[in-house]
């Protein structure tokens, strides 16, 4: 775990071998759940932010870049989108991204860690929004990696993994053995979603994600975009499905409607992102 000094220069920094990545601020919350280190900032720049086990998570000015690209390239591609799962996600981003789309019947959402929601709708309300009211979502307080695993076969039209860096609590929401149930649990047209890390920061981990994903899935691509507070900078989220790569191609209505109210996603920035794959990514993933 990063050590998060409340230090006397007022910088809150994520540290990795070599390198480090702050924000300017100070610390309002920093206690231990049962799960992880919680610790919430007010920052100069980007207003209230999250780290998990001093990894950052979130933060006011920035969660778009991360959310909307989480989100709509599935939902908006996917041809039908009433059953739909989070796991994780405890800050509430990814479910007030899901449930702007009204096709959606029902949004189960998964936390293991309730302190996460608490702290979140408490000091980072605009996060969640109006969706911790939406009756359409169902809150579970449970490990996502059991949930998915006694869910019944195709039962979700998409699943959405938004969990923290795999380490700590969410270490099994990257292995093959998670993914082969998230593809059980999906309808045949569905879609799968996760982040899947920094191609620069973290980039043995990143290409791990994809292979695997790919050895679970029929058809599966990282799309590449960018949220600056997180390592490098350079993120990246991996789609998949079973009987065609629909995350490729929005739905032209849907997706016009949606992206009037993005900040970043748009059909014509996904196009780009899934095309903007790093050469030594592409190598790797093809060797
Ligand atoms: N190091 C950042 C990994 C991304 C984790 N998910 C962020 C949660 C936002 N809802």
């Amino acid at each position: 775990m990063n050590p998060i000094p409340a230090n006397s220069t007022g910088w809150i920094d994520e540290y990795h071998q070599g390198v480090r990545y702050g924000l300017e601020g100070e610390i309002l919350i920093n206690e231990k759940s049962k799960f992880q280190q919680i610790t919430l900032i007010q920052s100069k720049r980007y207003g209230k932010g999250l780290l998990l086990n001093g990894c950052w998570m979130t933060a006011e000015g920035q969660e778009k870049h991360y959310h909307e690209c989480l989100v709509h390239p599935a939902l908006c591609s996917a041809k039908c989108i009433d059953r739909v799962l989070i796991i994780g996600g405890g800050d509430g981003g990814t479910a007030r991204e899901c449930l702007r789309h009204k096709e959606i019947a029902k949004l189960d959402m998964v936390e293991i860690d309730g302190k996460v929601i608490e702290l979140s709708k408490k000091y980072l309300p605009s996060l969640g929004g109006k969706a911790w009211q939406d009756p359409r979502l169902n809150v579970n307080i449970q490990d996502g990696i059991s949930w998915v695993a006694n869910s019944p076969n195709a039962s979700y039209d998409i699943v959405i993994v938004d969990g923290s860096d795999p380490a700590g609590p969410a270490k099994g929401l990257f292995n093959k053995a998670f993914f082969k149930d998230c593809r059980r649990i999906l309808r045949p047209n569905g879609i799968f979603a996760t982040q899947s890390e920094s191609p620069e920061a973290f980039r043995e981990v990143h290409i791990d994600i994809v292979k695997t994903i790919r050895e679970v899935f029929d058809f599966a691509d990282p799309l590449y975009g960018w949220v600056p507070m997180y390592p490098s900078g350079w993120w990246s989220w991996t789609f998949a499905c079973i009987d065609g790569p629909h995350y490729k191609k929005p739905i032209l209505k849907r997706a016009e409607h949606i992206s009037k109210e993005c900040e970043i996603w748009s059909r014509r920035w996904q196009k780009g992102a899934f095309e903007a794959i790093p050469l030594f990514i592409e190598r790797e993933l093809n060797k």
